[in-house]
């Protein structure tokens, strides 16, 4: 009896289905689990190598990331292009050093860095069938340059004209204004009876700043931070109007993950890319009640378990619709961590015994290891053995090797920094990059291999050393380490070894000049 009514249940069901020709969401899930796979980028602003519990660290716990790190590749030698956001993510995105371009730290009112004629990994997988998405920090600027960005209209060309279908946007970073959300091409929840207006050279409207009203403050802010206050934060340049549209700082957690798994959600039958990127752990930090106290390290500490948090609802999510084993999970950071960035946070008195950077000299901005040398993780359960990698790898060859993946051939002009390292990205036992350029504001350096060269220059990098109590790491004369024996660069084998600096350095000029 209960067999016969099984049946008639069952045929019914296929009756229906065949008759609507629907697929049910369970079917579009399956569709999707065994074709391209998804690929996920979760980018950390200015974490550093030590920053997690899966990279040694013990006065912060990030378990949702170190179990990313036990079923992935965990990599020692993996690298930022470079030791600043923007150009670190221009190279990511295009596959091509930003000193090709002179590419610096932009401005929050800056035209766009990529041209929307140029090359990019979004677009490489639109052409190849994946709906694309960037959530979070972009700091690659907005607009053609003619004039300046009319933050009341739309606002292009940006990420929907490089090859994003979706973008949700902080436009630059947490600590420039405008402090609002640009979902496409339009600022988030703008009343038009109170537009918008930003300046970086002098004060706009009435709102109160930092140089003036200081006791409004609840961070300390130095002279390039302490313009209009938004959220009880100065911020660097003036914004007038908007109010309407101004973020919560606090409630940055919540905000980017939601749109990023309704991005999921919405993709979960098609490949689908999204670049998901934190504004945590840049300052100023604020991370969200749910997170303060949560490390005896201050904001800093604090705004890590927080990334660690956001990591895990979305690989959560991606579990719960089926996705996670066919989808390729990379997690790393856009350059080495800092502590004083310019807000009074006391990720500097509170560090304690923690190493932010590991074992490695130097920090954000650096040409030390610590400027480029980076968490890396890959987790792609379908096709990735868990191991550690001491392989040398950039993020600059993440498009290349994608490229590979997806047997979409490259235009000679495309990416041409980029090198198809995918062996490397999926398996412990490959060797990776024979040489790499370290990109900081002020030099180049070249590893080949084991070796770090970094040129010789006369720029003192003095903001560097006196803002941010960081070694800049250059020097007027070159200096060479053999990171074998000396992981830490304290060494200088310059002055002993001329035929390697002389052999470097025409290696250097040769990727130069390519
Ligand atoms: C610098 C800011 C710093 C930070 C950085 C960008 C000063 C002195 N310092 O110009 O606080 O915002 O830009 O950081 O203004 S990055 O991670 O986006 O490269
Ligand atoms: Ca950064």
């Amino acid at each position: 009896m209960k067999l016969s009514l099984f049946f008639v249940l069952c045929s019914l069901s296929l009756l229906m289905l065949g008759a609507c020709h629907v697929k049910t969401p369970h079917e579009s899930v399956l569709a999707n689990k065994f074709t391209k796979p998804n690929i996920v980028i979760f980018y950390v602003d200015d974490l550093g190598f030590g920053d997690l519990s899966a990279y040694g660290a013990t006065a912060v716990s990030t378990p949702n990331i170190d179990n990313l790190a036990k079923n992935g590749l965990r990599f020692t030698d993996a690298h930022s292009t470079a030791a600043t956001c923007t150009p670190s993510r221009y190279s990511l995105l295009t596959g091509e050093y930003a000193f090709r371009k002179g590419i610096r730290i932009l401005r929050g009112d800056a035209a766009m860095a990529i041209d929307p004629t140029q090359a990019t990994l979004p677009k490489l997988l639109q052409k190849n069938g994946y709906q694309t998405a960037v959530v979070g920090k972009w700091h690659l600027g907005l607009g053609d340059g003619k004039g300046q960005i009319d933050w009341n209209k739309a606002i292009t060309p940006g990420p929907l004209e490089i090859g994003f279908d979706y973008s949700f946007l902080i436009p630059s970073t947490g600590d420039r204004v405008p402090s609002v959300y640009l979902e496409n091409r339009h600022v988030v929840n703008l009343d038009p009876s109170d537009p918008l207006y930003v300046n970086y050279t002098k004060k706009i409207g009435s709102r109160p700043t930092g140089y003036e009203n200081p006791e409004l403050l609840r961070q300390g802010a130095d002279m390039q931070h302490d313009k209009t206050i938004i959220n009880g934060i100065s911020r660097i340049g003036w914004m007038q109007g908007g109010k309407s549209a101004e973020w919560v700082d606090e409630d940055f957690h919540t905000i980017k993950t939601d749109k990023a798994k309704t991005f999921i959600s919405d993709n979960a039958d098609n490949p689908f890319f999204l670049y998901f990127s934190f504004h945590d752990i840049h300052v100023p930090r604020l991370p969200n009640k749910m997170f303060q106290g949560a490390t005896d390290m201050g904001m800093r500490g604090d705004a890590i378990v927080q990334v660690d948090w956001m990591t895990g609802q979305i690989v959560d999510h991606l579990k719960a619709l089926g996705l996670l084993e066919n989808t390729l999970i990379i997690f790393s950071s856009d350059n080495g961590a800092v502590l004083t960035d310019g807000y009074d946070d006391d990720a500097l008195e509170l560090v304690g015994s923690h190493k932010p950077n590991g074992p490695f000299r130097g920090g954000k901005y650096s040409a030390f290891e610590a400027g480029t040398r980076v968490p890396f993780i890959v987790h792609y359960p379908k096709k990735v053995k868990p191991g550690v990698s001491d392989a040398l790898f950039g993020q600059i060859d993440l498009y290349a090797s994608i490229a590979t993946l997806l047997t979409s051939e490259l235009a000679s002009t495309e990416a041409i920094d980029s090198e198809n390292h995918l062996a490397t990205l999926f398996s412990a036992n490959s060797e990776g990059r024979q040489t790499l350029i370290e990109e900081t504001p002020f030099n180049l350096s070249l590893r080949d291999r084991h070796w770090k060269y970094i040129q010789a220059t006369n720029n003192r990098a003095s903001f560097v050393k006196e803002n941010k109590n960081i070694e800049a790491g250059v020097a007027v004369f070159p200096q060479l380490y053999d990171l074998n024996s000396d992981i830490g660069e304290l060494n200088n084998l310059a002055p002993m070894m001329p035929a390697r600096i002389a052999e470097m350095e025409s290696k250097l000029l040769a990727i130069k000049s390519k």
